[in-house]
C-alpha cells in the first residue's frame, strides 16, 4: 500500500466530475488500499479518488470512534438514493483545504447505494457524521467542494488564501 500525495486548493482537477467504475479490477483494488492508507495517514474520515488525482468515482470513509475497531468502507459509484427534510450542521473540513473548517447545513439523514470491492450492490442509511461524510464525499466525486455551500465573501476568502500559498511554493520561497 502507498500513500498518494493529496490534490490541494485551488487545483482545477478538484472541479473535475469523475468516471463511473465499470469493473473491479486489481487497479482498483489497488487504488482502494492506498486511498484506505492515504486517509488514515493524513488522518481523514474520508477520502475521494479525485483527491490523489485519479478522476473515479470512488470513496473511501471511516467514521468509527478512535476507541473502537477500524470500520474501513470502500464506496464504488456511490450514490443518494433520497434525502431527510431535516437538516443538521457539522463543522467540515476537507484534506484538500488543509487547516480550514465551517459550518454546513446537509441533510441530517440519507439513503445512499454503492457497489463494494466484491462487486454487491449495497443499500444504506445514514445519520449523523456518516451522512455529513458521505455527502461530502459524493460531492467531490461531482467536482463540488464544501466551500462551494458557503457565503461567496468566504469563499472567495479560502481561495485568496490558498492561491497566495500556491504561488509562493511554486516560486520556491
Ligand atoms: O473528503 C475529505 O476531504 C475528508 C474529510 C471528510 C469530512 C470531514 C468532516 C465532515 C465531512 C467530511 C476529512 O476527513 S477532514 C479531517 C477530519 O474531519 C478528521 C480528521 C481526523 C479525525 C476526525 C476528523
Ligand atoms: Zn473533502
Amino acid at each position: 500500500m502507498t500513500i498518494r500525495p493529496l490534490i490541494i486548493l485551488p487545483d482545477s482537477k478538484l472541479r473535475l466530475v469523475s468516471k463511473p467504475i465499470t469493473a473491479v479490477t486489481d487497479e482498483v483494488r489497488r487504488l482502494a488500499d492506498d486511498m484506505l492508507e492515504t486517509m488514515y495517514d493524513a488522518p481523514g474520515v474520508g477520502l475521494a479518488a479525485i483527491q490523489v488525482g485519479v478522476p473515479v468515482r470512488m470513496v473511501t470513509m471511516d467514521v468509527s470512534k478512535s476507541e473502537t475497531e477500524p470500520q474501513p468502507m470502500v464506496l464504488i459509484n456511490p450514490e443518494i438514493l433520497s434525502a431527510s427534510e431535516e437538516t443538521s450542521t457539522y463543522e467540515e473540513g476537507c484534506l484538500s483545504i488543509p487547516e480550514y473548517y465551517e459550518e454546513v447545513e446537509r441533510p441530517a439523514r440519507v439513503r445512499f447505494r454503492y457497489m463494494n470491492l466484491q462487486g454487491e450492490t449495497i443499500e444504506q442509511e445514514a445519520a449523523d457524521l456518516l451522512a455529513t461524510c458521505v455527502q461530502h464525499e459524493i460531492d467531490h466525486l461531482n467536482g463540488v467542494l464544501f466551500i462551494d455551500y458557503l457565503s461567496k465573501l468566504k469563499r472567495d476568502r479560502v481561495m485568496t488564501k490558498f492561491k497566495k500559498v500556491a504561488k509562493r511554493e511554486a516560486s520556491g520561497a
